[in-house]
């Protein structure tokens, strides 16, 4: 069979697939037909893949997270297959224009943030490795709210991802597993089985992810809800409609909606449903595959690694143990081992609000074996933990951290800080039980996604400098630094930022009405929104410096555009009153004549990964402004530095380990340290001593509170002002002063042409060791014993 042509290729699909021919054919069959031409080849290393893992007997490792925040997909082929240019041809043939068929795709928002980002890195760079991998999630009806402003204020709308036609994934009927929930147990002589007393069956639907220059390919397996019994006849015979269709409803809720929530837990039963129904799929999933091929499950830990994305898998431990002792009759004991030898755990975060801890009473109704053998871990794990301090059953929650770490072999952190502080804070009793458990894998960013495919100025020249094998080995970039010293170079890394820039502002104007001044400096931060993120340090030092451009108009201030992208949680109001003041002060600075063409602000609305994948390459200066040891790591920080925007920033996360790489002249540091900002809490009136000593921050805050940005309501912002007056408790007034100082110093630099272009030179040339490639070799090496089949 000879393979037809690429353009053959998506000929045929658009007749055969869509039935459409090219007169007839609308943008989304031309976008599903070049899609489904891209798949085919991505099939084709799939199955190449997958034989070859079969026929070695290879260790593969299975990642489990209940996000992935995949995005587009079709670039993402399209560039790892090289397919870029043809396609364009093909579609300028028919006359259809390749940026507007990409855009044509909706965004797969099956994530939150940072965490979703992460795992949709990973599966790439596993791919790109040929590392043989499972990723396991959920196929959310609705991935992340749809965000928009009313007034300033965000509006939630849900997403649908999936109303429009989807081209990535393959619907595997053949794959369903009876998920259990509730019911009883029942003991005999000393043997428990568990009766649920609700089932749902988890469907499998899979999208293979391709690497670079389509080496490899792997699963990332999605579970759907369904009903066991989808349709209730004899209530519809009944004439009882709705209790008929109830079944199918009901157990498709399960899969409906991505929690929309990075932080808190919701508490929710619903939400404990989702991550128990993902985990047992998986491991039945999992251990079926295993069977297939080996027989011995005592050998499962040389055959699998089961990586936890976060504690929100972290049932995996008991649900192991429970089939292996219920279902295969090991002894507890050696049940436990096995687990431990399969699973390890990463860390993403401290704070205390989003360690998740279960209500015995749900969790006992709804996991009623479980709860047991939970119980059992901890009585097993107390002969080493005589204290008891970190058992994993206190004030009647079950502590999935706890859960977590006792069960993994391996527990890491995401930087190099966030993995010290873990040591020394929630984990403190747990390592000082097992020293050698916890281990670092500083997070990265498939270069991929984040320079070849959003930057292509960039990355064309970069190539052009240095060759191209920096998109596999990105620490091939520091080969730039000499060039960076040759003036027509720098030149030529100065036009292309600008382009950037001036594409960036036509698009805002297109799409939002929005104006930008591709010469102002375009001061970029986009995140969720979070008060220990403290996107409000960021509009206080901006109300600020309009103060004081108003004061002193004709001073040679830099002209600056302050972006800011992202959401804030539905029931987080603090957060999203953090967007309405950015957004009302947009409307008061944006609108005063008196610092027209100096300053602006622009809120883009519905942040997601097709917008950072615009905004990053157009971005001057990248804020990571987080107090001290609350941003486990960030990796918009690593886009940012590798697209060469300089960061201002703390010492917080990743940014400790970018600011060691790039270089302290390049960075623009400012801040406490993470100890400082432990000292200072306990300072009594922190905040208050802060204001009295800065009348800028003084000024800000009188401005909010007056009500200069909410005429007529001048309570708008009681909330925000009394916080920062009052407990301020991410000491946003107490890192003001220093904030300002540091952001007077990128204007200096900005104004030097040379300087600035050297300075975000080195950042792309410095930040090569971000590369998500170089994270999943560690795991492979210091965590799963995974090796490479590439
Ligand atoms: C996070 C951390 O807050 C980030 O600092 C880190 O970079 C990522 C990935 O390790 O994980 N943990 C977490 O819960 N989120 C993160 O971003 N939140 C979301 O994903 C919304």
């Amino acid at each position: 069979m000879t393979t037809p042509s690429f353009r053959e290729s998506i000929l045929r699909h658009l007749t055969y697939s869509f039935g459409k021919d090219p007169d007839h054919a609308i943008l989304e069959d031309w976008r599903m037909a070049l899609s489904l031409g891209v798949r085919d080849r991505i099939v084709d290393a799939w199955f190449k893949s997958t034989k070859r893992t079969y026929e070695t007997g290879a260790k593969r490792v299975y990642y489990l997270s209940m996000e992935y925040l995949i995005g587009r997909l079709l670039e993402d082929g399209l560039v790892n297959l090289e397919l870029v240019d043809e396609a364009r041809e093909v579609l300028a043939e028919f006359g259809y224009d390749y940026d507007t068929v990409l855009a044509d795709e909706p965004d797969a928002a099956l994530g939150n943030g940072g965490l979703g980002r992460l795992a949709a890195c990973f599966m790439e760079s596993l791919s790109t490795i040929g590392c043989p991998a499972h990723g396991y999630g959920i196929r959310y009806e609705h991935g992340l709210f749809r965000q928009s402003f009313v007034d300033g204020r965000q509006i939630e709308q849900p997403e649908l991802w999936l109303g429009q036609r989807h081209a990535w994934e393959f619907e595997r009927p053949e794959v369903r597993y009876r998920i259990g929930f509730g019911g009883h147990v029942d003991v005999r002589d000393g043997h428990y089985r568990w009766h649920p007393g609700e089932e749902v069956e988890a469907e499998a639907f899979d999208t293979p992810t391709v690497g670079w220059k389509g080496r490899w390919a792997n699963t990332l397996r999605l579970w759907s809800g369904r009903a066991i019994h989808p349709f209730d006849l004899e209530a519809f015979n009944h004439g009882d409609f709705t209790r008929a269709a109830a079944p199918e409803a009901l157990a498709r809720t399960i899969s409906r909606v991505l929690y929309p929530d990075d932080t808190t837990e919701q508490g929710r039963e619903l939400r404990l449903k989702q991550e128990y129904f993902l985990t047992a799929s998986a491991l039945r999933d999992i251990l079926r595959r295993f069977s297939n091929q080996f027989d011995d499950l005592r050998k499962l830990p040389e055959k699998v690694a089961i990586q936890l994305n976060d504690t929100h898998p972290a049932i995996a431990g008991p649900e192991l143990i429970r089939i292996l002792v219920d279902e295969k009759g090991f002894d507890f004991d050696e049940a436990m081992e096995i687990a431990q030898g399969c699973l390890s755990y990463t860390n993403h975060t401290l704070l205390p609000e989003a360690l998740e801890a279960w209500g015995e009473q749900l969790f006992g109704r709804l996991l009623p074996r479980h709860i047991g053998i939970i119980d059992r871990i901890d009585a097993t794990h107390a002969g080493r933990n005589p204290s008891r301090t970190q058992s994993m059953r206190a004030d009647q929650s079950v502590k999935m951290g706890q859960l977590s770490f006792v069960m993994a072999h391996k527990v890491n952190g995401v930087s190099a800080l966030h993995t010290d502080l873990m040591k020394t804070t929630v984990f403190s009793e747990l390592h000082g039980l097992h020293p050698d458990r916890i281990v670092n894998q500083t997070n990265g960013v498939t270069p991929r996604r984040w320079l070849l495919s959003c930057n292509p100025g960039l990355a064309g020249l970069i190539t052009e400098s240095i060759g191209e094998d920096w998109v596999d080995d990105l620490e091939q970039l520091s080969k730039l630094e000499p060039f960076i010293d040759d003036a027509g170079w720098l030149e030529h890394f100065d036009a292309v930022k600008r382009d950037n820039k001036v594409w960036l502002s036509n698009w805002m104007r297109d799409t939002y009405g929005m104006h930008a001044d591709p010469d102002a400096l375009f001061d970029v931060q986009i995140k969720r929104i979070h008060e220990y993120k403290r996107q409000h340090l960021n509009i206080l030092e901006t109300i600020a410096l309009w103060q004081e451009m108003r004061e002193n108009p004709n001073a040679d201030w830099t002209p600056r555009l302050k972006l800011f992208g992202g959401k804030a949680a539905p029931g987080y109001f603090f957060a999203k009153d953090i967007i309405r003041l950015i957004n009302d002060a947009a409307s008061v600075i944006n609108n005063d004549p008196l610092t027209q063409g100096m300053l602006r602000i622009a809120f883009l609305p519905n942040y997601n990964v097709s917008l950072a994948e615009r905004m990053i390459p157009a971005a001057d200066l990248s804020e990571q402004v987080s107090t001290a040891g609350k941003e486990a790591s960030g990796t918009g920080n690593m886009k940012l530095a590798l697209n060469g925007a300089p960061t201002i920033g703390t010492l917080d996360g990743a940014n400790v380990e970018i600011r060691e790489r790039v270089g302290a002249d390049n960075f623009f540091l400012f801040g406490m340290t993470a100890q400082e900002v432990e000292d200072r809490r306990r300072v009594e009136g922190h905040a208050g001593l802060a204001i009295a000593a800065d009348d800028r921050l003084k000024g800000a805050l009188d401005l909010i509170r007056d009500g200069r940005f909410s005429p007529g309501e001048t309570d708008r912002y009681r909330g925000i002002t009394e916080n920062l007056e009052g407990p301020d408790y991410f000491l946003v007034c107490s890192d003001f002063t220093d904030y300002w100082r540091a952001q007077r110093e990128v204007d200096v630099v900005f104004r030097d042409d040379k300087a600035w272009d050297r300075m975000a030179a080195l950042n792309t040339a410095r930040s090569g060791w971000f590369s998500s490639d170089r994270t999943i070799r560690g795991y492979m090496a210091d965590i799963w014993n995974a090796e490479s089949l590439l």
